[in-house]
């Protein structure tokens, strides 16, 4: 860690010792938690990404400011709290050194958990699905930051690719513009998050973690910032139908625009509708993607604790 930073951010203890001793670590977002599920799934589903990290012998650092204090590990006191408290924002990027100035709490988003996670130096992070370019975003100009910090920080992101609430095809092109590495976890396919296919490829075919590791230890010690994006698909007795997921997001969007729903609002919203309208399947899903995520990432970072490289002097 940069030594000012110890300012703003505690490191947990175990995920200290972790870093420290070269063992594998996993950053999990929370925005995830307190805007993208509801009570009580979305603590169920932390809960047991916590343990399938540690089954694994990897230590998940969950990542949320609290109080003002960059919180690189949570405990179930701190997140209990936070639950409780109901006056947790949703932080990207451009919210993070005001939630900090300010003495306030919030759940960070893919770019700001990708932003803590690096300043910890925290290399492998697992989500559900990145924020993108949004449906209408040429005109919107509504495009997540999660993409910008994608190019920015050396964190690998592991996901199950992006909802149909967003342009994929648009996604994907900004990602390549900004030079972030698109990799398919055993597949050829990008796939769309409640679904294994979305009809756009991904940049590689990456056969697993070993693969995965190898790519990321030849950009980081090239010097090439920014991460990578991994996309698993959502295993296959777990993804929805398409046509009933289209239709519900084709709703959802509706719903949205004639609500004028828009900014760091839009998809929460979209989440829980979608949610709404597939009675709770959408959630189901949810849930068993990001366990799946979990699983990729571990190996992942367990693979690239073991990969010869010189990245840790970039990092
Ligand atoms: N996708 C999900 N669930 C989520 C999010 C995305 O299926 O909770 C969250 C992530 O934290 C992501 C954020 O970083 O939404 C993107 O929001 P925005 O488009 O406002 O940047
Ligand atoms: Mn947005």
């Amino acid at each position: 860690m940069q030594t000012d930073l110890g300012k703003y951010m505690d490191i947990q203890p175990e995920v200290a010792d972790a870093l420290a001793a070269g063992r594998p670590v996993v950053a999990l977002e929370t925005t995830i938690v307190f805007h993208g599920m509801p009570y009580p799934k979305n603590i169920e589903c932390h809960n047991r990404c916590e343990e399938i990290l540690r089954s694994k012998g990897v230590v998940p650092a969950a990542i949320a400011v609290h109080r003002g204090r960059i919180k690189i590990g949570l405990t179930p006191d701190i997140i209990r709290e936070m639950l409780d408290s109901g006056d947790v924002t949703k932080l990207s990027r451009r919210d993070l050194p005001h939630v900090v100035a300010q003495g306030k709490s919030g759940a960070t988003t893919v770019a700001a958990t990708m932003i803590a996670a690096e300043m910890a130096g925290i290399l492998v992070f697992a989500t559900g699905g990145i924020g993108g370019v949004h449906r209408g975003g040429h005109t919107s100009f509504d495009i997540s930051a999660d993409l910008q910090q994608l190019a920015q920080s050396n964190v690998c992101v592991v996901c199950a690719g992006a909802k149909s609430i967003l342009d994929i095809g648009l996604t994907l092109e900004y990602l390549e513009t900004m030079g972030v590495p698109v990799l398919g976890w055993q597949t050829d396919e990008f796939p769309a998050f409640y679904t294994q296919r979305s009809g756009f490829k991904a940049d590689y075919n990456m056969s697993g973690g070993k693969d995965i590791a190898a790519m990321l230890a030849a950009k980081w010690d090239m010097g090439l910032r920014g991460g990578a994006v991994v996309a698993c698909p959502v295993p296959a007795a777990y993804a929805m139908d398409e046509t009933a997921i289209t239709q519900a997001i084709d709703q959802a969007l509706a719903e949205a625009g004639a609500k004028g729903i828009h900014g760091k609002l839009s998809t929460p919203f979209l989440l829980a509708k979608v949610s709404e309208v597939t009675g709770g399947a959408s959630l189901a899903t949810n849930m068993q993607l990001v366990w799946n995520n979990c699983e990729k990432a571990a190996d992942i970072a367990i693979q690239l604790e073991n990969t010869p490289s010189k990245r840790r002097i970039f990092a």
